[in-house]
């Protein structure tokens, strides 16, 4: 699993058996792989990497207190026994507090359903690296930053280390372990609905002291990484698909300089043996079946809590009907990115398999996610 909450920030509950992410086979190798690595060689793996590492841990960082870039080589290493993530954001005139208090407002705001405004701060300059589990691989990225105050941080609560709350994190595709999935979030949206007494508790780690201030030196303006592909997104489409190709590559995602707002990218695997309408379709029957339609009603008490239940039990009765699978795994995806800025992630797709791109960040006076007020997604099928 690596859905972040700063990424997710904006990503209603209702909505995570969608994301149900690709902890799969591959990840788990390359996962123990990784640590056998890293018990060998860690030493000499740091001396050849020529950016800068970003160390997380329970629950601080170390980073150098100053960066020269317009693009930067970073790595995100977990020494952590809990998932964490390496969220930037360019404060600006913002102090780290006032920054903070926002976004505390923004995630209280999703308990109300009625989705708070943006940070100030992710319109100045935003990008990140994604979540790390404990033990797992360092994730690396080439990403855009700028002269000014950064503050990196994390927004992951410890329920979001693999196993927290969902055993063994399968995601291999069989229907039995999705269906629990989505059980469990509706019970824990209705625990929180009810006076919360479970997660509810568990506070963001960067409540925990998870930040550190950063200085950038260098232009004033970002660039944009480089990589085997491009995907913009712009306000409010993502351009550049046609590029991809079967296998993995280094994928730029770039939000275009012309956009106003932030946006970040979730690459969603619909499977073999359609076109790129069916599974848009799909997607967006998903969104139906997630969001009822009515995500600006569902402010009211138990009325999400209904939704919820209904939505699943619609899902459940439509996918005995043959209606539309929506436990597909996430393969990828990108930050919070602020226009002008991109990062680069490694994205491995499949011959015959179709794709969705989607962006669920809100507007940045609030309200729904992109996906859903600007329908921001868009599917590729692989040659
Ligand atoms: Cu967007």
């Amino acid at each position: 699993m690596r859905r972040s909450a700063w990424f997710r920030l904006v990503t209603v509950v209702a909505l995570i058996p969608l994301l149900a992410a690709a902890c799969g086979e591959d990840d788990e190798e390359a996962d123990e792989e990784t640590t056998e690595e890293t018990e060998a060689g860690e030493e000499a793996e740091e001396e050849a990497f020529d950016g800068v590492t970003l160390t997380a841990s329970d629950y601080e960082f170390d980073a150098p207190e100053e960066i020269h870039a317009s693009t930067v080589k970073v790595r995100g290493v977990n020494d952590g026994a809990v998932a964490h993530e390496f969220a930037l954001v360019k404060l600006g005139d913002q102090t780290s507090k006032e920054f903070f208090e926002q976004l505390d407002t923004l995630f209280a705001s999703f308990e109300s359903g009625e989705t708070a405004p943006m940070p100030d701060a992710a319109f100045n300059g935003a990008v990140g690296v994604s979540t790390v589990q404990p033990g797992g691989d360092p994730l690396e990225s080439e990403i855009s930053m700028s002269e000014g105050n950064w503050l990196l941080f994390c927004t992951l609560t410890d329920e979001e280390t693999e196993g927290a709350d969902e055993g063994e994190g399968g995601g291999g595709g069989d229907g039995e372990e999705p269906a629990g999935r989505a059980q469990e979030e509706e019970e824990d949206e209705g625990g929180e609905e009810e006076g919360g007494e479970e997660e509810a508790g568990l506070p963001p780690h960067y409540q925990l002291g998870m930040f550190k201030e950063l200085t950038v030196t260098g232009d004033a303006e970002p660039s944009p990484p480089s990589g085997d592909a491009t995907v913009t997104v712009v306000d409010y489409s993502f351009e550049g698909l046609d590029d991809l190709k079967a296998g993995t590559q280094t994928v730029v995602g770039l939000n275009s300089p012309d956009s106003e707002q932030v946006h970040h990218i979730v690459v969603t695997d619909f499977g073999e043996g359609k076109t790129d309408e069916e599974a848009e379709t799909q997607f967006g029957e998903c969104l139906a079946l997630f969001f009822g339609g009515g995500e600006e009603e569902e402010g009211g008490g138990g009325g999400a809590d209904d939704s919820a239940g209904r939505a699943q039990e619609e899902e459940e009765e439509q996918q005995e009907e043959g209606g539309p699978d929506c436990d597909n795994p996430d393969v990828g995806e990108i930050p919070l990115v602020s226009p002008g800025y991109g990062v680069t992630f490694d994205l491995s797709l499949e011959s015959g398999h179709s794709y969705v791109f989607a962006c669920f960040i809100p507007d940045r006076e609030g309200g729904p996610p992109h996906a859903i007020a600007h329908d921001m997604f868009k599917a590729i099928t692989i040659a």
